[in-house]
């Protein structure tokens, strides 16, 4: 046999082998009752910790779909910290449905995605099992048994709501602060869920105060993704103290702060409100003035103007003296 002829030969068989091995794979694919995926991944939403769920089609998943295996066993990973506070027969059932022919996994009792906190580390995002699978009656045994693993992943859904830390929020400016500074950086408000659930958008609306006046014509958020506030048009202390007839601790804005998430749709978007007040202290922009003794000022502190001014004169004429009185 020439070289090139041992060459042909072994190609042939190792073609012959190919056609056998997948000739058997996918035969062993097409009757286990375990499935050839080496991981099985299914996701239910995230609900109040250990409530009990309904049966509607949002807690049952399908998990093997072809054909029913004689027995499953699901095992928690001991190496998993997390999944081993939710014992797999605690929160889900498992059955096999003869009329959709799958073997499903059901989720019986709630899990909270989110924890107590605003950090990651309590967050329950996967369960991982695994899942010990016998295809069939005749080889039920330890060497029979298929693994998989079952990941079981817990949707985030929009049940918190943006909280304000630190609020309500007040601050002084002084009324010479120029246009554009940004006087407060202090507003801030965190969410327990996750993505857009989380993200959180800050807007101002005017609030009540002793003044009546609208403090978003004076002070903005430059961006509605921070909590920072700058000021958007001339502040005037003067103005602020007549109005409140020198009152002085009624000088201030009273801005309501509003913590909106980005949850999808709209409709189900939540959010919280705050107070911002922001008290208007007087600056050194008045020059100095004279005070005459005849003027009687207006009840008004600001008011620079006399009521009924008295003028006095002397005229000196010779060895006499008048002196008139006006009103
Ligand atoms: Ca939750
Ligand atoms: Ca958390
Ligand atoms: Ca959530
Ligand atoms: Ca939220």
């Amino acid at each position: 046999m020439t070289q090139t002829q041992v060459l042909a030969s072994k190609c042939v068989f190792s073609v012959f082998l190919l056609y056998l091995t997948s000739t058997r794979v996918s035969a062993q694919v097409m009757t286990s009752a375990c499935g050839s995926e080496s991981t099985i991944v299914i996701k239910f939403p995230e609900n109040d910790l250990n409530v009990t769920l309904p049966l509607s089609d949002e807690y049952v998943q399908n998990v093997l779909t072809n054909g029913e295996p004689t027995r499953v066993d699901v095992n928690f990973d001991p190496g998993d910290k997390i999944t081993a506070k939710y014992p797999f027969s605690d929160y889900f059932l498992t059955s096999y449905n003869t009329v959709q022919k799958a073997f499903q996994v059901r989720m019986i009792k709630g899990i909270d995605r989110d924890g107590a906190t605003g950090t990651t580390e309590d967050d329950v995002n996967i369960l991982q099992y695994q899942l010990v699978c016998f295809p069939d009656a005749a080889a039920v045994s330890f060497y029979s048994a298929q693994y998989r693993v079952l990941k079981i992943q817990i949707l985030d859904v929009n049940d918190n709501t943006p909280q304000f830390v630190y609020a309500p929020y007040s601050y002084t400016v002084n009324e010479l602060t120029p246009v554009g500074l940004t006087v407060f950086r202090g507003i801030s408000a965190t969410d327990l869920d996750e993505g857009p659930n989380k993200q959180i958008f800050y807007s101002f609306s005017s609030g009540p105060s002793p003044l009546n006046l609208n403090g978003t014509q004076y002070f903005i958020l430059p961006s509605e993704l921070e909590g920072i506030v700058g000021v958007l048009s001339p502040l005037d202390f003067e103005s602020m103290y007549a109005a409140a007839q020198g009152d002085a601790s009624q000088v201030y804005y009273n801005i309501i702060v509003t913590a909106r998430d980005s949850a999808s749709p709209q409709s189900a978007q939540r959010t919280s409100q705050t107070t911002l007040k922001i008290t208007i202290t007087d600056g050194d922009d008045q020059g100095p003035e004279f005070i005459y003794p005849s003027c009687i000022r207006s009840s008004r502190p600001t008011s620079k103007s006399c009521i009924r001014p008295k003028y006095l004169t002397s005229v000196t004429s010779g060895n006499a003296s008048i002196s008139r009185r006006g009103y």
